[in-house]
């Protein structure tokens, strides 16, 4: 290797460690405040197939909760982040139709990134994509096909997939610019890493609660921000705001 190359090569190491070091990180968790619904378990005889791939009954999706109330199938995500083209994955985000349940239930992937869905039931379903900005779509997944790619052309807010032979299967999916999101498990919590120094709005969406936003700001040098977030039982907004 000549001299120049070798400098050239060491300012790169450089530079690449120095952004590396200025890329920050938001995190939190979020929780559900006040009175716990009693949602009705999915009934899924309909289709015996279905049925007889769960021992009990199989709990709603409508809201799940964690211990101490937190909160899974939350989607997380940054709204405005530095405006340029971030690189699309190419490896596929996975949606499984298990025991008749989309999982997961709610997701982002990035615009042209592939997701591919998986018939593991031996029973018909069809995915059936009920998006505006992008074109909405069918598809048929007979028990003999057990593994169909699409990608999302478009950027587009949260829309239902949904299956028309059982009418309780529904997963929730928005196709991003940018890596910045998460979906929260059971135990609430979220990561967004990579964030260059900047001001943020988070904005967190759940299905039935929709959505609540603040900002954060992320300061130079690996800075870590802790964001939380509380959804509250619409009985109990009403008695704030009145
Ligand atoms: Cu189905």
């Amino acid at each position: 290797m000549m001299r120049s190359e070798k400098y050239i090569c060491v300012f790169l190491v450089i530079l690449l460690m120095t952004l590396a070091a200025q890329a920050g990180t938001i995190r939190g968790t979020i929780d559900y405040e006040g009175p716990i619904p009693r949602l009705k378990p999915i009934k899924m005889d309909a289709d015996p197939i279905c049925h007889a791939k769960h021992e009990g009954p199989v709990a709603s999706e409508s809201l799940v909760l964690g211990e101490g109330q937190t909160m899974a199938n939350v989607f997380v995500r940054v709204k405005n982040p530095k405006k340029k083209i971030y690189e699309t994955p190419n490896e596929p985000v996975v949606v499984s139709q298990k025991g008749c349940i989309y999982s997961p239930h709610v997701f982002g992937v990035m615009v042209d990134q592939p997701v591919k869905f998986l018939n593991e039931d031996g029973t018909l379903h069809n995915v059936h994509a009920m998006c505006k900005t992008n074109k909405e779509f069918n598809m048929a997944m007979p028990k003999f096909r057990k593994v169909a790619t699409r990608t999302f052309t478009e950027a587009e807010d949260m829309f239902l997939i949904k299956c028309d032979v059982h009418p309780w299967m529904g997963a929730w999916i928005s196709v991003m610019t940018h890596p910045f999101f998460a979906t929260t498990g059971k135990e609430g919590t979220y990561e967004i890493k990579d964030l260059p120094p900047g001001e943020y709005e988070i904005e967190v969406w759940h299905e039935k609660l929709k959505t609540l936003a603040r900002k954060v700001k992320i300061s130079a040098e690996d800075d870590i921000q802790v964001a939380d977030f509380t959804f509250q039982h619409p009985s109990l907004k009403k008695k704030v705001t009145e």
